[in-house]
């Protein structure tokens, strides 16, 4: 049967607020979540991922759950560890506690951000390619697609994957030509990989069906993505201002872009 009532986490940033507003014309109910208070949602709940008996009560009773909380940049490892480390570890917990029996996961391109982009005629870089984190960040999302393989295998509790490229309203550099997804190709892909079935343990990209697309989108497409948007449209006033990206450039040479050049964070 078709999941009905999803908790969305991280409801409250910039992705959470985009599919509170596109996921409900799926049919969806959403119970929202995230640290923060959301302002006009006072059904909303606001708890910390640390919280293990609030997260509990969070997924009782729910069909699935859309993690987006955690933190979305890189930040020092103290607190990339509690958050998206612990945080999403006691989120699976909660869930196979309370017998959810899905999970779509936000992943994201900087699990895999140090493999090289394609340039040219190379092909598109598959799904299975070696974790390659470009920053604590990145490994934080290595580590949520390894947990999540293991709470299907040991658990039954099913995953999908998404390695989110960019994600907003509109691309907003040469590089988010190739890895940008449209709200609504987002929301079309929480939509598949929330209702398509038997998915185990699956790993997608996510991203619009861009003409500079960096990676593969077949595992997308096989739960019944159809993307319809493209960020050529942008390629013009971007490629005017930016210039093409340089490969001798070693933050224009991996999938990961900056992140993988920006001196690390350390905790102090
Ligand atoms: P965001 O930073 O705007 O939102 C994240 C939300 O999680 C915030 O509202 C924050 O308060 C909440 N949060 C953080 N720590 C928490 C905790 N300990 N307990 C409860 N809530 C907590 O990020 P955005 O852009 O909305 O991304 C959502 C998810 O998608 C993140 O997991 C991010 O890593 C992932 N992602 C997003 C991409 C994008 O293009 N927007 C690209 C790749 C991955
Ligand atoms: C991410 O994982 C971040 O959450 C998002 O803010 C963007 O930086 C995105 O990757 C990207 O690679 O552009």
């Amino acid at each position: 049967p078709r999941p009905r009532t999803v908790l969305l986490t991280g409801a409250a940033g910039g992705l959470g607020t985009l599919m509170r507003g596109l996921l409900p014309a799926y049919g969806y109910e959403l119970r929202l979540l995230d640290v923060l208070p959301i302002p006009d949602e006072p059904a909303a709940i606001t708890a910390d991922l640390a919280d293990k008996d609030a997260l509990r009560a969070a997924v009782h009773g729910v069909d699935a759950v859309l993690h987006l909380a955690g933190i979305s940049l890189e930040a020092s490892f103290d607190k990339i560890l509690r958050a998206n480390i612990e945080g999403t570890y006691n989120l699976y917990e909660a869930a196979r506690a309370e017998g959810v029996r899905r999970i779509v996961f936000a992943s994201s391109n900087h699990a895999v951000g140090f493999t090289p982009r394609p340039m040219g005629t190379d092909p598109l870089i598959p799904v299975a390619t070696p974790h390659r984190p470009d920053t604590f960040y990145g490994l934080s999302k290595a580590f949520g697609e390894d947990l999540a393989q293991f709470y299907w295998d040991k658990h039954g509790l099913e995953t999908v994957s998404v390695r989110i490229g960019s994600c907003f309203a509109e691309p907003t550099s040469v590089r988010m030509l190739s890895v940008w997804m449209s709200p609504d190709d987002g929301a079309r892909l929480f939509d598949a990989a929330l209702t398509a079935e038997r998915v185990g343990h699956t790993v997608v990209y996510g991203s619009s069906a861009n003409t500079r697309l960096w990676w593969d989108l077949a595992s997308a497409r096989a739960l019944g993505y159809e993307p319809r948007d493209d960020s050529e449209p942008y390629a013009e006033k971007l490629l005017a201002e930016q210039g093409e990206l340089d490969p001798e450039r070693p933050e224009h040479a991996c999938l990961g872009g900056h992140f993988t050049t920006d001196p690390p964070i350390w905790p102090h």
